[in-house]
């Protein structure tokens, strides 16, 4: 990984030995690992407790299929900072998948089926990789998060044939929906956003709607 986090789940289960020991191959042991996150739960509890943290990051496999998607996904989100802690989910649209309306409401779906996997705390979107696209590009991505008829009409305009028929029927259905929350550009690169994400963060921190017990 390209920083050195303070608590490594490798210090418990290694991909490795997981495959040796039960003879799986390296997909199948990821699952399995993932799942085996939960016999740690109360080290990793114990472990985080020991920094006496401001905020806590946790930052998962961006294969939802190995964290939102199983089961233990939502239970260590739920079992993590029990008490007074409040927490919020990121979810991030990779900016390299968003730049046209097709690639941008797959990832919205996506977006959606991680928020009613953890439908009790509340969901932050971000555009990550911001760095990557021009300003009109970003501000048009944006306002497709914030104005789904804006998003209908740049399918119609930039799809065609089938893949526009289904992006109309599936933006339909968020346009009946509402709109979600507003995209955040960040860039780690070239490190801008992130105090526009963290002033969010307090928001939702600070209503009373969003703390969890
Ligand atoms: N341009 C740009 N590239 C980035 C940025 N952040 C990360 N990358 C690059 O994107 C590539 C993939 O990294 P990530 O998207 O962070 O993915 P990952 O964390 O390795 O893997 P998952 O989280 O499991 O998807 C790497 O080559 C990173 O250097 C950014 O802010 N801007
Ligand atoms: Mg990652």
């Amino acid at each position: 990984m390209p920083y050195t986090p303070d608590i490594d789940i490798r210090d418990f289960i290694v991909l490795e030995e997981v495959m040796d020991k039960y003879e799986l191959g390296p997909n199948g042991a990821m699952i399995l690992a993932s799942d085996l996150m939960v016999n740690f739960l109360d080290d990793l509890k114990y472990e985080i407790d020991e920094y006496n943290a401001d905020w806590v990051f946790v930052d998962t496999a961006g294969q939802l299929e190995l964290f939102a998607f199983r089961d233990t996904g939502p239970l260590i989100a739920s079992s993590l900072g029990f008490g007074s802690i409040q927490k919020a989910v990121s979810f991030l649209f990779d900016s390299n998948l968003v730049l046209r309306p097709n690639g941008f409401i797959s990832t919205l779906l996506l977006a959606a089926s991680v928020q009613f996997r953890f439908r009790n705390i509340s969901q932050i979107n971000v555009l990550s990789k911001a760095d990557l696209l021009g300003e009109d590009q970003i501000d048009m991505i944006v306002n497709w998060s914030q104005d789904f008829r804006a998003l209908e009409d740049s399918t119609n305009e930039r799809e065609s044939g089938l893949i526009r028929e289904l992006s109309m029927l599936i933006s339909d259905v968020f346009v009946q929906l509402g709109s979600t929350s507003e995209l955040i550009p960040c860039s780690n690169k070239e490190e801008y956003g992130l105090d526009l994400l963290f002033g969010y963060l307090q928001r939702i921190f600070d209503s009373d709607e969003s703390k969890f017990y």
